[in-house]
């Protein structure tokens, strides 16, 4: 990659108070685009897209028009949320799903929203062996370093949303309540600030700024018609499962769910969050065993929620679970939330349920073990038991 020429890139963590260093930010952005004028970028979201990711990406894609440059969104995984399902539908929001097979060629530059590259997998693994230009990254979560990206723009805030609002703000585009495309970018960022704020929740000063500038340019029917959707029956037998199977310990509520689809991984922060609303509970973790579309792969995967200010769910999932043997952690968050995700390896697959249960409670000790040493109990409770393979 050509040495860039972008003062102060080395150093992208900045202060959000201090704005003079937001303007140097905006102005590196506004150049990058303009360098890329013609150009058609990937913008790659992470493998769960949540309201954040989508309408972030969505918002990319705004800006980058207007620089002359073509963008396609893509993702891994799936979107099962009823509530992003219908943001995707209503905002007529193009996403493209991807698959073994898909084509890089026509991309000369990659941008990562609401994600760093270590949520969005097998793409980054392939942009990186076709040596694609990594040119911008825009996040909210802890710095990684998975990525080498040309500029970035990382910030403390509630939400990527809120990044993105800024970048209108200050006129990166002009945003007209008279221009269709522009009313809906607002609301997808406004509805990306709320989820990921938890309703404004856990918002700081400059979450709430962005939504009260995006206020002026929103559609309120449609964003009423996107967060009013219901839960899925799935849903419900998940968090059902995760409130049979949680164990409360110390404020903590952990749940194991066992197997589930891979179009129900959404269900699995839904579950944290409705944990997290049993009175003294402070923290929940929900996991459970998901296999890939194929049916050969099977990774586990968990979501962490905590409203307890000294409960930091980017360093405990970090400590709890580690790194693979090439230094990536298994998981990871921001102020309130994180989640992880394990490879089986070796033991996926199998349709034998006698041996899919058996690896369940292997897996669901191992994890409960891990969890519980991390937050200093001792578990008392029975072993799980697992006959041996002779009786
Ligand atoms: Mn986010």
């Amino acid at each position: 990659m050509k040495e860039n020429n972008l003062a102060g890139t080395k150093d992208p963590l900045i202060r959000v108070e201090d704005v003079s260093v937001q303007e140097i930010q905006l102005r590196q952005m506004r150049q990058i685009l303009e360098e890329c004028r013609g150009q058609r970028h990937l913008v790659v979201i992470q493998n769960y897209p949540d309201p954040d990711a989508i309408s972030t990406g969505f918002a990319h894609r705004l800006i980058a028009g207007t620089f002359g440059i073509e963008v396609d969104i893509v993702y891994a995984g799936q979107i099962s949320h009823p509530e992003n399902i219908a943001l995707v539908k209503l905002l007529d929001i193009e996403l493209r799903k991807w698959e073994n097979g898909f084509d890089l060629s026509p991309y000369q530059g990659c941008v990562f929203v609401d994600n760093q590259g270590t949520t969005s997998g097998p793409i980054v693994d392939a942009i990186q062996a076709k040596k694609i230009p990594e040119l911008i990254v825009v996040d909210h979560h802890e710095t990684q370093d998975r990525l080498n990206p040309k500029f970035k723009d990382i910030r403390k805030v509630g939400a990527t949303a809120t990044i993105y609002a800024s970048y209108f703000e200050e006129g990166l585009v002009k945003l007209e309540k008279s221009k269709k495309e522009h009313v809906m970018v607002a609301t997808a960022l406004m509805h990306g600030i709320k989820t990921d704020t938890v309703g404004f929740v856990t918002a700081m000063p400059e979450d709430f700024q962005a939504a009260a500038f995006l206020s002026r340019f929103i559609d309120s029917d449609l964003l009423e018609q996107i967060t009013s959707q219901a839960r899925s029956k799935q849903t419900m037998e998940v968090i059902q499962k995760s409130l049979a199977n949680r164990v409360n310990k110390e404020g903590y509520s952990i749940a194991g769910i066992g197997y589930l689809r891979c179009e129900d991984r959404d269900a699995i922060p839904q579950a944290a969050d409705f944990l997290l609303t049993e009175e003294n509970v402070h923290t929940a973790i929900v996991f459970g065993v998901i296999s890939t579309n194929d049916g050969e792969g099977e990774f586990l995967t968990g979501s962490m929620r905590t409203s307890k200010i000294t409960v930091d769910p980017d360093e405990f999932l970090k400590e709890v679970f580690g790194k693979d043997p090439s230094g990536r952690h298994f998981g990871g968050g921001k102020k309130t939330a994180g989640g992880f995700e394990i490879p089986i390896g070796f033991l996926s697959g199998g349709e034998d349920s006698e041996f899919r249960e058996m690896k369940w409670k292997v897996y669901n000790a191992q994890i409960l073990q891990k969890i519980m040493k991390k937050i200093g109990v001792k578990r008392e409770d029975k072993k799980p038991e697992i006959s041996s393979p002779t009786g």
